[in-house]
């Protein structure tokens, strides 16, 4: 099977990824390939970051590979947490992260937020972007034991579930990085025409 390099460190992105290209590729993550770095993400835009970690793999390990740079954008919050998702409340981790979150927005009515997923791919020294989306608002309660970061308090619209209470192939089917990935999928298939 051809392989693939996710330019990740997280194992719940790197089971959701598999899981979407199962059958098609083999995705490798950072461990896989022997990179032990915490590839500096210092750009101010999702798309910077998804950058410097797939440049980071291809100039360092001479591979073709793709990054994610994610995170929930909350709109009562200027778009907080964003592109620090992933240390919002410093270096305590998921759960004191989305408590931080839920505490900023007590006694907020505008629970609107999104979830954004850049994809950037680097083939044969050639850059390509892809994007997903996903609206939802936020619960005051964390529910659910599924999934990662903010799922537990994430209710994509149109669902009486948060992403957590979700199975990983229901998120697949509607989460932002499930639609950044089949851009990616849908790319790649046809150029391999
Ligand atoms: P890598 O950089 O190694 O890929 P990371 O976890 O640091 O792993 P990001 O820099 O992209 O990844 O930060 C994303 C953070 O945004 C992540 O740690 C979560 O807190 C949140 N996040 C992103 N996608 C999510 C999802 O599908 N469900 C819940 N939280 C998510």
């Amino acid at each position: 099977m051809k392989k693939l390099v996710f330019a990740t460190n997280n194992q719940h992105k790197t089971e959701e990824v598999r899981t979407l290209l199962s059958g098609e590729y083999e995705v490798l993550n950072l461990k896989d390939i022997g990179c032990t770095t915490d590839i500096p993400e210092t750009a101010d835009s999702f798309a910077g970051n998804a950058e410097l970690k797939s440049s980071f793999v291809a100039e360092n390990f001479h591979l073709d590979c793709f990054a994610d740079d994610s995170g929930l954008e909350v709109e009562a919050l200027n778009n907080e947490p964003g592109i620090y998702s992933a240390r919002y409340a410093g270096e305590r981790g998921d759960e004191a992260n989305l408590r931080l979150v839920l505490q900023k927005l007590e006694g907020e009515k505008n629970r609107k937020a999104r979830f954004r997923t850049v994809v950037s791919l680097i083939q044969n020294g050639e850059r390509f972007l892809f994007e997903g989306t996903v609206n939802g608002t936020i619960r005051k309660t964390p529910t659910g034991g599924n999934g990662f970061g903010y799922d537990p308090v994430f209710q994509p619209d149109g669902y009486e579930q948060t992403f957590a209470e979700m199975s990983m192939s229901q998120k697949n089917e509607i989460s932002h990085r499930a639609i950044a990935m089949r851009k990616l999928i849908h790319f790649l298939k046809e150029k391999a025409l």
